[in-house]
């Protein structure tokens, strides 16, 4: 690993992004910010890519806001924190959130604050049996954010979202599984072949498939029963138009593997 704050490559069809600062558990800084804004603005102009795959180097997945770049010292101006998520945090959640493929996270230690969330906007994600979720933000007077007022009560209820997010207290990878926080807790020492043969897994599948589905299952969230259906319609329409679905069917009826080009 070079000292850059994120590691970026494209390797058959799976970009796979890496947050590296270690000392301070992966936490962000404004270098950091910048380099995940030139890697999601890289990841969505690169056709070749298929998946996403988000991890951490080190002990930790992410801390959140590197709170050093904070000054609260007695008589300084408060920083303008509605800047930070509207410049930095929610661009980058939206950006997340709405790539046309799937993303995977493999949260591969303590996931705090905005770190936590992060990983949660992913569509599927992975943790080592040791990593741990924090909403970490009331224990210095903030609010869940980069999502996690919206993904929260969806993935766990509301009962168990506000334990989380006024507690803060760590709730460890099996019982993210247990609650549905998450996809899976797997081993520490499996966590990062589990993630890349999903990943490679992902890659090999119907992309454009995928991305109607991430699409309608998001509407979901707003839409009634009859809307949806309607946008089922849609994207049905527009997925049986692709070649995969083509090569699907033909492969099934071929009694053979298929081989989809993403298309
Ligand atoms: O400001 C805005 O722009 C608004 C947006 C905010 C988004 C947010 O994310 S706010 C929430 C910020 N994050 C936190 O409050 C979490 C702070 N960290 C922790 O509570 C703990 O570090 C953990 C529970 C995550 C892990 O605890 P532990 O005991 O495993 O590790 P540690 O010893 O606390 O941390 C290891 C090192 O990382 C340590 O540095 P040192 O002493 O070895 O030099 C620690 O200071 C550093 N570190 C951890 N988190 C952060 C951090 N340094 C800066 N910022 C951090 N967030």
């Amino acid at each position: 690993m070079t000292d850059q704050p994120l590691h970026y490559c494209v390797e058959a069809g799976i970009a796979r992004l890496t947050l590296n600062r270690p000392d301070s558990l992966n936490s962000f800084n404004g270098e950091m910010h910048a380099a995940m804004r030139a890697a999601l603005k890289a990841v969505r102009q690169d056709k070749s890519v298929r998946v996403l795959l988000l991890t951490g180097n080190g002990r930790g997945f992410c801390a959140g806001q590197d709170l050093s770049d904070r000054n609260v010292a007695p008589g300084a101006e408060a920083p303008d924190l509605g800047e930070s998520l509207e410049k930095r945090y929610n661009p980058m959640l939206r950006t997340l959130r709405d790539l046309p493929f799937p993303t995977v996270c493999a949260v591969n230690g303590v996931a705090a604050g905005a770190g936590a969330n992060i990983a949660l906007a992913c569509d599927i994600v992975l943790a080592a049996r040791s990593a741990s979720f924090i909403q970490a933000f009331c224990k210095i007077g903030l609010i869940p954010d980069s999502g996690g007022t919206w993904s929260l009560p969806r993935l766990v209820g509301m009962a168990r979202a506000k334990g989380l997010a006024m507690l803060g207290d760590k709730l460890g990878a099996e019982q993210a599984e247990q609650w549905g926080l998450i996809w899976r807790c797997v081993d520490d020492e499996a966590l990062a072949d589990e993630a890349l043969s999903l990943a490679r897994h992902l890659a090999s599948q119907p992309t454009q498939g995928l991305a109607y589905i991430k699409r309608a299952l998001h509407a979901s969230d707003d839409n009634g029963f009859d809307e949806q259906l309607d946008l089922e319609r849609d994207l049905q329409r527009l997925a049986g138009r692709t070649s995969d679905y083509r090569e699907g069917v033909s492969a099934f009826m071929e009694k053979r593997k298929p081989e989809f080009k993403g298309e």
